[in-house]
């Protein structure tokens, strides 16, 4: 079984954020024929959407993983369930979400999945972390993430330093 590299964006605006974030980090690393190669620092967002909910914590990660697109997606929503997540409203605060935005250079067209995830351009809070983990990274098509930074900077975004 060949060995693929996955991105994965992690937020979190509820019930103690910050440690939902650093112990799903912990959890991505004991999947299934899978392991975490690195992970972002913690940035702290303001929420996209609607405004009347907490701030949310967004980092990422790269997996190196055996696991087909489909089954690593099913190992994320598994690990949402068990963080308790709720998805009271649409677009609403949330303990834990975590979107598979990169597969290889796939492009996937599926009704659960779309990779690369299709608001992943649009987002600071995932452009940013991304870009601090892999500064040369490019999407399939062949677009530079570094490229797309300026244009989102002013997003209301940033790291937070390290708790000891
Ligand atoms: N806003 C921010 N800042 N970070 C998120 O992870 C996030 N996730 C969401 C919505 C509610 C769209 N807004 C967000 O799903």
């Amino acid at each position: 079984m060949s060995s693929h590299r996955a991105w994965i964006g992690l937020g979190s605006n509820l019930d103690d954020p910050r440690r939902h974030i650093e112990q799903a980090l912990e959890e991505l690393d004991r999947l299934p024929l899978t392991r975490r190669l690195g992970a972002s620092r913690c940035y702290v967002s303001r929420p996209l959407g609607p405004r009347d909910q907490p701030d949310f914590i967004n980092a990422v990660a790269l997996l190196e993983t055996r696991l087909s697109p489909l089954a690593l997606l099913d190992q994320l929503q598994a690990l949402e369930q068990r963080h308790r997540r709720v998805r009271a409203r649409r677009w609403g605060p949330r303990t834990l979400d975590l979107d598979l935005l990169l597969f290889d250079d796939s492009v996937l067209s599926l009704p659960r999945l779309s990779v690369p995830h299709p608001e992943l351009t649009h987002r600071a809070f995932v452009v940013l972390p991304l870009l601090e983990l892999a500064p040369t990274l490019a999407l399939p098509d062949g677009l530079r993430l570094a490229g797309l930074a300026e244009a989102l900077e002013a997003d209301g975004l940033a790291p937070l330093l390290p708790t000891t």
